[in-house]
């Protein structure tokens, strides 16, 4: 694994601990070559450097854009040293092996960041060292490859320790950091020059193939907005979903469906479950034994905002629950299969957007979440927690029942997908009242009391259906009075992570209400 270093290659424009490394080098015996610039900086300290122009027989020309673009240096890269027919190729043409190529990029970045022209920041793209250093790293097998000052170190320790050569791990590490700078440092060319001709987006796409493209517009009709799918990510999800039908797939339809597919995925897989979203939170949510039954369920919990709302099913879409969905003006359905019955009831709404998933999204899957900030970026991975019966612990005299357990747990899974703060009354697998987006939790309480109120009546039912529901919070009560409008609505358990300074206070109240209470130890803030 051990390559010993006899022929290196200097080429930076970076130029700080230029002499250091040069006098190392040349201390090993290593022949270095080198171009212009650099070249004179090593002579001048009195290192002997071999000009790349000499060695290729051509000079530097066109104003040193053409200075190592040859085969002499290009074959000395990327030949196979164990491949006779290489070999008797570099023997034939006189391309000697090169061991070692250190090279930093013509600074484009900083250059872009001065404020210079246009032709400026041109001059500045360079194509002869990128060009090295992908031959290189390619060839990593037989080739060191340094791209930054900050590694010549780790060079020069191993050089040390190796007896002038080199591991492949250090030679791999290297590798992956050289492809990881030309891959940025084109990814800052590209992102100049599409401010240079405004075009940050790219051209639009028909979306029926794929889903990436260019969108109509973003959240707002003055707003650009574009889809990019991870090439990388094959996973069941949104972007990799198959639209079947309907009108073009908004910026809004793609974020709703995906808040409303991810809340399915995460709810029982034997059972059928039924989202339906609007403005990215639920509105409703319900399991039934049949998947017919989870529709009506979810869909009577808030009638009124499901209207133009996105329905997400768990199992496969049937003929029966398709002729319930036509019945309200829905903007898209997603689902992992479809019958070809109800595909044909859809067919008949041809505005409706109809996706097809290969199956869910697995709710543990590593997925990172990222927003942009002013100046830069948040990133974090996506809430993948997730609470068990057994993780349970029950504060109150009372604890919960099997049933309310059951109710609990699907009413907190239901909170995570709600935007913070998030009250959810269940009963019976299915949402009756949800309050989202709140800025305090009695309010969020309140407007849940009143959906669950509102929607007993609008089934014709005399007593609210918060009576007998359980409530979950998705972060802790910092008060009892949420808690105690929610008993006041006639919930009868409570489930929410605990952790407030005010506990004790929160869980006295709770069993002066009669209330079963259990704390999760897991928050799920959504914002
Ligand atoms: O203009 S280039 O793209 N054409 C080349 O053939 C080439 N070869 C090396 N720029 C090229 N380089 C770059 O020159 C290196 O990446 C390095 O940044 C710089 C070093 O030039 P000098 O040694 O003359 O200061």
């Amino acid at each position: 694994d051990i390559i010993p270093i006899r022929r290196a290659l200097v080429s930076v424009s970076d130029k700080s601990r230029l002499i250091e490394l040069g006098q190392a080098l040349a201390a090993r015996g290593v022949v270095i070559l080198s171009t212009g610039g650099s070249a004179k900086n090593l002579r001048d300290a009195g290192i002997a450097v071999t000009e790349v122009a000499d060695y290729t027989g051509f000079p530097e020309m066109l104003d040193g854009r053409v200075k190592t673009l040859h085969p002499r240096v290009h074959g000395g890269l990327l030949g196979v040293r164990d491949d006779a027919t290489h070999r008797a190729a570099m023997d034939a043409h006189g391309i000697e092996p090169i061991d070692l190529v250190v090279i930093n990029l013509y600074p484009f970045e900083a250059t872009v960041e001065k404020g210079a022209s246009f032709e400026v920041c041109i001059e500045n793209i360079d194509i002869g060292g990128p060009a090295m250093i992908r031959s290189a790293a390619k060839n990593h097998q037989a080739v060191t490859v340094v791209t930054d000052v900050a590694d010549y170190d780790d060079l020069l320790d191993e050089l040390a320790d190796q007896e002038g050569g080199t591991t492949l791990a250090l030679r791999r590490r290297l590798a992956a950091a050289a492809f990881a700078r030309t891959a940025a440092y084109d990814a800052a060319i590209a992102t100049w020059f599409a401010q240079q001709t405004d075009q940050l987006f790219p051209q639009r796409q028909t979306l029926s193939a794929s889903l990436s493209g260019v969108l109509r517009y973003g959240e707002n009709p003055h707003q650009k907005a574009a889809l990019y799918r991870n090439p990388a990510d094959p996973r069941p999800g949104i972007a990799t979903a198959r639209q079947l039908q309907g009108k073009e797939l908004s910026y809004n339809n793609l974020n709703d469906t995906d808040a409303a597919f991810l809340l399915v995925s995460e709810l029982s897989h034997t059972e059928p479950a039924v989202a339906i979203i609007k403005h990215a939170n639920p509105c409703g949510v319900a399991m039934g034994r049949t998947m017919h039954e989870a529709y009506l369920k979810a869909l009577s919990c808030d009638p009124v905002s499901a209207f133009g709302g996105i329905v997400a099913l768990n199992h496969r879409l049937d003929a029966e629950t398709a002729s319930e969905i036509v019945k309200v003006f829905t903007e898209v359905v997603i689902a992992p299969a479809i019958s070809d019955e109800a595909r044909n009831i859809l067919a008949s709404k041809k505005n409706v957007r109809l996706l097809l998933s290969e199956g869910l999204i697995d709710p543990k899957q590593p997925m990172m979440t990222w927003r942009q900030i002013s100046g830069g970026f948040l990133l974090q991975d996506h809430d993948r927690g997730m609470i068990t019966a057994k993780d349970l612990k029950v504060v109150t005299k009372r604890a919960p029942t099997d049933a309310e357990i059951d109710d609990l747990l699907f009413a907190f899974t239901v909170a995570k997908h709600v935007k913070s703060n998030a009250i959810v009354y269940a009963r019976n697998g299915m949402t009756v009242g949800i309050g989202a987006g709140q800025m305090n939790r009695r309010d969020s309480s309140r407007i849940a009391a009143i959906r669950a109120a509102e929607a007993a009546e609008a089934a014709g039912d005399q007593e609210t259906w918060a009576a007998g529901s359980v409530v979950a919070s998705d972060a802790f009560f910092p008060f009892a009075d949420g808690l105690l409008a929610a008993a006041e609505a006639g919930a009868t358990a409570v489930i929410q992570p605990g952790g407030s300074m005010r506990d004790d206070e929160v869980i006295k109240a709770a069993d002066e209400a009669g209330l079963a209470m259990v704390l999760t130890g897991m928050r799920h803030f959504r914002h």
